[in-house]
């Protein structure tokens, strides 16, 4: 796969995958809804397997306004292009079969953190991060479904060794939304929160204020002992051309069109203009 540029792939059998199903019925998860996230077929009739595969992001820390992950082009968009050059290469390949396929990056029922786990790609840190030695856990993931058999033998799911004697990420959440027993607050994840559109509450803001990046949270990779001294990726889409910052003086005034014109092809640019402008108010996030 490394002259479509992607490093790390999977195929895994269609499943059903009762354990997961059971992860997320513990999860408080509606058993209907739980079934079907662990249930590719209801995406693709005839899929025969999973591909998962990883994208690393990690291009540097300057200081910016911006999350890590989307200071690159938008790794929806970007993983897309890598799936359909993937499909383009089975095309070719495997002449005798239709290739079916689906492809979710953050779409569609399909949990892409278990299938990276299952396929032996990465494990899981108590910050709820996947991991992989080289990338730390700047990497995105990506799923599609096809309807090519299987080819790679199934792993547990683990926890990293290194998060055994520590609990930085946990200490300096802003949010305080990973707890101790494993579980997740999403709610209380700033992360979250800068996402939401419109007023926020009170305690919303307390949240907000207590970091200055205005799109995404990085804290608790930022502590984390298993992300010092990456290499950046070999992705251009994610190394070159990167907005780190936006200020408000580039915001005023652009109308929401111009706004999608310049920055439409940007993860931060998805909730739109007034989003942004909302979290410019808080600690620090001016320049
Ligand atoms: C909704 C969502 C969010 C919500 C949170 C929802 C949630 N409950 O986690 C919000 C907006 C808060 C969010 C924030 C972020 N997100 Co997000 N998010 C998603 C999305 C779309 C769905 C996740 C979801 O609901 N999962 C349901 C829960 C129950 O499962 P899970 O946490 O994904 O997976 C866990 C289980 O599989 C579990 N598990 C199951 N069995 C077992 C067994 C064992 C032994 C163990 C240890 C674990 C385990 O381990 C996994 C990790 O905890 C996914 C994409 C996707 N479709 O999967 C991206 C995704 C998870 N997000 C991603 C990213 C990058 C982020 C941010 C880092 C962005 C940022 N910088 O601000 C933060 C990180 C927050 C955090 N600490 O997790 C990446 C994660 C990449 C990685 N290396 O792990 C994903 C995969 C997007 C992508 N396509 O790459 N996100
Ligand atoms: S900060 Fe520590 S506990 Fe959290 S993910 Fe990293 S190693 Fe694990
Ligand atoms: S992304 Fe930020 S708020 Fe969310 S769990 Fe990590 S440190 Fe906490």
């Amino acid at each position: 796969m490394n002259s479509i540029g992607i490093e790390a792939v999977a195929f895994l059998p269609p499943g059903p995958y009762e354990k997961l199903e059971q992860f997320l019925r513990d999860r408080q998860w509606e058993p209907e809804r739980a079934k079907q996230y662990a249930t590719p077929s209801y995406l693709l009739e005839d899929v025969r397997s999973v591909i998962t595969a990883l994208f690393p992001y990690y291009a540097g820390e300057e200081a910016g306004n911006l999350s890590l992950y989307c200071r690159g082009r938008d790794y929806h968009r970007v993983i897309k292009e890598y799936f359909e050059r993937l499909l383009h290469f089975l095309n070719q390949e495997i002449s005798e079969v239709e290739i079916h396929a689906r492809v979710c990056v953050d779409t569609g029922p399909v949990i892409d953190r278990y299938f990276a786990m299952r396929g032996g790609l990465a494990e899981a840190g108590r910050n709820n991060l996947l991991y992989r030695k080289g990338m730390g856990s700047y990497f995105f993931i990506g799923s599609m479904l096809v309807n090519l058999p299987f080819l790679t033998e199934e792993v547990e799911p683990q926890m990293a060794a290194a998060c055994r004697e520590c609990e930085r990420c946990i200490r300096s959440c802003p949010g305080g939304a990973l707890k101790r027993d494993g579980t997740f607050d999403p709610q209380r994840c700033r992360s979250a929160i800068t996402q939401k559109k419109g007023e926020l509450e009170d305690w919303e803001w307390t949240i907000l204020e207590k970091d200055s990046l205005i799109f995404g949270c990085d804290v608790c990779q930022r502590v984390c002992p298993m992300n010092q001294h990456l290499l950046p990726t070999a992705l251009p889409e994610f190394r070159e051309d990167r907005i780190i910052t936006v200020s408000k003086a580039e915001l005023e005034g652009l109308s929401e069109r111009r706004f999608q014109e310049i920055y439409g092809d940007r993860a931060f640019a998805w909730r739109g203009k007034k989003v942004l402008l909302r979290n410019l108010n808080i600690n620090g996030g001016e320049e």
